[in-house]
């Protein structure tokens, strides 16, 4: 404010000089005439003085030359006051530092990882009572770790369906852990196997990428393995986020299961193009990925037939649903593939695994009813032989029971010190 009033009296004192001059030196002016020196110079540099004090350091600029020319007359001190306002006036507080935002949302992360960790706790509660209660309930009484409980140890792994090459290497490791002295007790050993699990689920693993539009994912899986129930929780994820997502019911052999995916469409709001009892479902998913083509869709989630006792013909089926996909989309081939597993199903699960991939370029695993299984050690066993990144994990019904897979929260989850409860099952 002090600065605008200085500048104002600057300006008003200047403007006067130059109107006295003016005026006595009006009768020799010609009629047209260019400004006067005087009239021309003092305006100029007025409206880059940044204050009284500093008068001698004039700084024209090219938006304050334009109203130099009338300086006579009183309007354009208005005019000059508000350019030097937008020149060289004030500038805007700095915005705060980002600190305090970053602050807030790392405690909203650490917050949601807190809640998706006892979650997770919550679902594999049967599974701690499995394997991980076995191998807790190995340890009591025990004063030191010796090769016979490694042995004790591989025997738990193995019946947890984690696979016995999986099972092996794990000993191995504890074996060499225990001879250079590392194994020095049960908390030791804890330790060592929630490092192993971490290393053995860390596959690399990039995030989902939906950048393409209308981008892909089809679901493929046994019978009852829960694909329909997986898209529809998948679907509700995708339309919170904001996407346009558009269903294709691909398991055309049964109409109780397009009935099943319409039910889901209807809950998540999600419109499902189906075919006729018995169509070709490569031709469903085909028509779905125009339509999400030509109405602006950004995801496609289709659903496919399990028929495990037809197996050839099913895999048949799926090799050419894969290549009908590739075709509407100009050549792409899908943007996921997931197989969706049973968690309960132990080593069937793994054999599927081998199955599906034979057929198809298996993105990811999605590894449903971890809630209700003391087998959840098997998701060791399937990711260390293929190499292939859980990308969720279901742990129920609802539509909010799918997570996303995180192999840290997982392994803390899985590991948590088994309570008087998981012991006791
Ligand atoms: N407890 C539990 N049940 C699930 C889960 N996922 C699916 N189901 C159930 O498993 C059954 C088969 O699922 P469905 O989606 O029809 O399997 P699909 O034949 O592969 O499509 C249904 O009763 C689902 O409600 C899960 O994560 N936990
Ligand atoms: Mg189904």
């Amino acid at each position: 404010m002090d600065i605008v009033i200085s500048l104002i009296i600057v300006l008003v004192l200047v403007g006067a000089a130059i109107a006295f001059f003016a005026r006595r030196s009006k009768p020799t002016l010609p009629a047209k005439h260019e400004p006067t020196p005087a009239a021309r110079k003092p305006a100029a540099p007025a409206p880059a003085v940044p204050s009284a004090a500093k008068p001698e350091a004039p700084k024209p600029t090219a938006k304050a030359a334009a109203p130099a020319a009338p300086a006579a007359a009183p309007r354009p001190v208005e005019e000059t006051v508000e350019v030097e306002v937008a020149t060289v006036g004030t500038p805007p507080p700095p915005p705060p530092p980002p600190t305090a935002a970053v602050a807030a949302a790392a405690a909203a992360t650490a917050e949601v990882r807190e809640r998706d960790i006892a979650a997770i706790k919550k679902g594999l509660a049967s599974t701690r009572g499995g394997f991980i209660a076995r191998l807790a309930k190995l340890f009591g009484g025990r004063t030191s770790i010796d090769s016979s409980l490694l042995e004790e140890i591989e025997e738990v792994l193995i019946t947890a369906d984690i696979g016995v090459k999986t099972s092996g290497r794990i000993l191995e490791r504890l074996g060499e852990q225990m001879q250079s002295g590392q194994l020095a007790d049960e908390e030791s050993v804890w330790r060592s196997l929630r490092a192993m699990a971490s290393d053995v689920l860390a596959v690399p693993n990039k995030p989902i990428a939906l950048s393409n539009k209308p981008a892909l994912i089809l679901i493929v899986g046994v019978n009852g393995a829960g694909k329909t129930t997986t898209i529809g929780k998948l679907a509700s994820r995708y339309v919170g986020q904001g996407k346009k997502v558009l269903l294709a019911a691909g398991d055309t052999y049964r109409a109780a299961a397009v009935l099943q995916l319409e039910v889901w469409g209807k809950r998540v709001d999600c419109p499902v193009i189906k075919g006729k009892e018995g169509s070709d479902p490569g031709a469903v998913i085909f028509e779905a990925v125009k339509k999400a083509q030509d109405e602006g869709y950004d995801l496609v989630i289709a659903d496919t037939a399990g028929r495990l006792h037809t197996k050839a013909p099913l895999m048949e089926e799926l090799k050419k649903v894969d290549r009908t996909i590739q075709k509407a989309l100009g050549g792409r081939a899908a943007d996921e593939i997931l197989l969706v597993l049973d968690a309960t199903t132990g080593q069937n699960a793994v054999q599927q695994m081998h199955m599906f991939r034979e057929a198809l370029q298996v993105s990811g695993v999605v590894l449903t009813k971890l809630d209700g299984t003391a087998k959840g050690g098997m998701i060791l066993g399937i990711v260390d032989e293929h190499k292939v990144p859980v990308r969720f994990i279901g742990l129920g019904e609802r539509v909010e029971d799918l997570r996303e897979f995180d192999s840290a929260s997982f392994v803390e989850a899985l590991f948590a010190k088994p309570d008087g409860e998981t012991l006791a099952a």
